[in-house]
């Protein structure tokens, strides 16, 4: 089996502070957290922005900057950008870092839907800021919106600026609007592919389920023509998916921005915590981990030298 492929999603948008007081906020706390998580066997690491007054996600390129350019100074992992943003962002803010910074990879979301956050509400009685409940309260009628005229947009900035797109497949009809893509020659494969499992809105955590996308994918893509890498949403959805992932030859994403704990009732104190448990769950299943560079060839990637920042 080729080596495993870990990404480290180190903040996201979907977690409030309130829920972990360990989610990186700061670009130096991103940073920081994204350097440690590579030396922890991470070859990529996937980058979202927060405000750093009060942790809520921007999509400010200044913020950003400090964010990539500080882990390029220490680190060669392969630098992800987010296009999802966070919820509310319009299409344009959620994709401008491509023609700026012009990175190695970037998400892409494959169609438009429900993205319910709002059940975390009833975990809490007090939020640590003022934006956390409100913006909890509006996931609840928010629909996260990929139209084909934003695929389309998107498609075009990705190739333009040599990205290589990182398919966040949501559910089984994402698998068919970017075959669409593919066949209206507006994708170049090899295709590389991300199912997101258990976010409320999308297909769930399942070990079925997880079958039936990557059978739907074989299908369409033809088997081993493509590479996929999966995402289970919370504990212990994260390890159940990576563990099944893993024995299949896909890849797999950890992070904070998918799932907080560590065990069953404990925080992750760090992303890189959740990194070298994914390392230990693929070393005793006899899987070797990618380097960053290794994943640049498995991928395809422009490489490190012909990124912007
Ligand atoms: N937040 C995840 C469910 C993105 O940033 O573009 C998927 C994600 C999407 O990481
Ligand atoms: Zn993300």
């Amino acid at each position: 089996m080729d080596k495993l492929i870990i990404t480290a999603a180190i903040t996201g948008s979907v977690h409030v502070p309130t829920q972990t007081p360990h989610l990186p906020l700061t670009p130096k706390e991103i940073a920081d957290e994204s350097v440690r998580s590579a030396e922890a066997g991470a070859a990529v690491v996937h980058i979202h922005a927060r405000d750093p007054e009060d942790g809520k996600p921007t999509s400010d390129l200044e913020v950003f900057r400090g964010i990539i350019t500080s882990i390029k100074e220490r680190s060669d992992g392969i630098i992800c950008i987010s296009t999802g943003g966070g919820a509310g962002m319009s299409i344009e803010e959620r994709t401008k870092t491509i023609p700026t910074f012009k990175p190695e990879m970037a998400s892409f979301n494959m169609g438009s839907m429900n993205f319910g956050l709002f059940p975390a509400l009833g975990k809490f009685k007090e939020f640590k800021f003022p934006w956390e409940k409100p913006f909890l309260e509006m996931t609840r009628s928010f629909i996260f919106a990929n139209t084909f005229a934003d695929l389309e947009y998107i498609c075009t900035i990705m190739r333009e600026n040599g990205t290589k797109p990182e398919h966040e497949m949501y559910d089984v009809g994402h698998l068919y609007n970017t075959n669409f893509l593919l066949g209206g020659g507006l994708l170049d494969p090899p295709l590389h592919m991300q199912f997101v499992m258990g976010i409320l809105g999308g297909i769930q955590a399942t070990v079925e389920d997880l079958l039936h996308m990557k059978k739907t994918a074989d299908r369409l893509y033809g088997e081993g023509k493509y590479t996929w890498s999966v995402i289970g949403a919370g504990y212990p959805a994260e390890f159940h998916m990576g563990t099944v992932a893993t024995m299949m030859g896909g890849h797999v994403r950890v992070g904070m921005e998918d799932n907080v704990r560590i065990r069953r009732g404990e925080y992750a104190k760090s992303n890189a915590e959740l990194v070298e448990k994914m390392v230990r769950i693929a070393g005793e299943l006899g899987r070797d981990i990618a380097t960053a560079d290794e994943a640049r060839t498995a991928l395809g990637l422009k490489g490190k030298e012909n990124v912007n920042f």
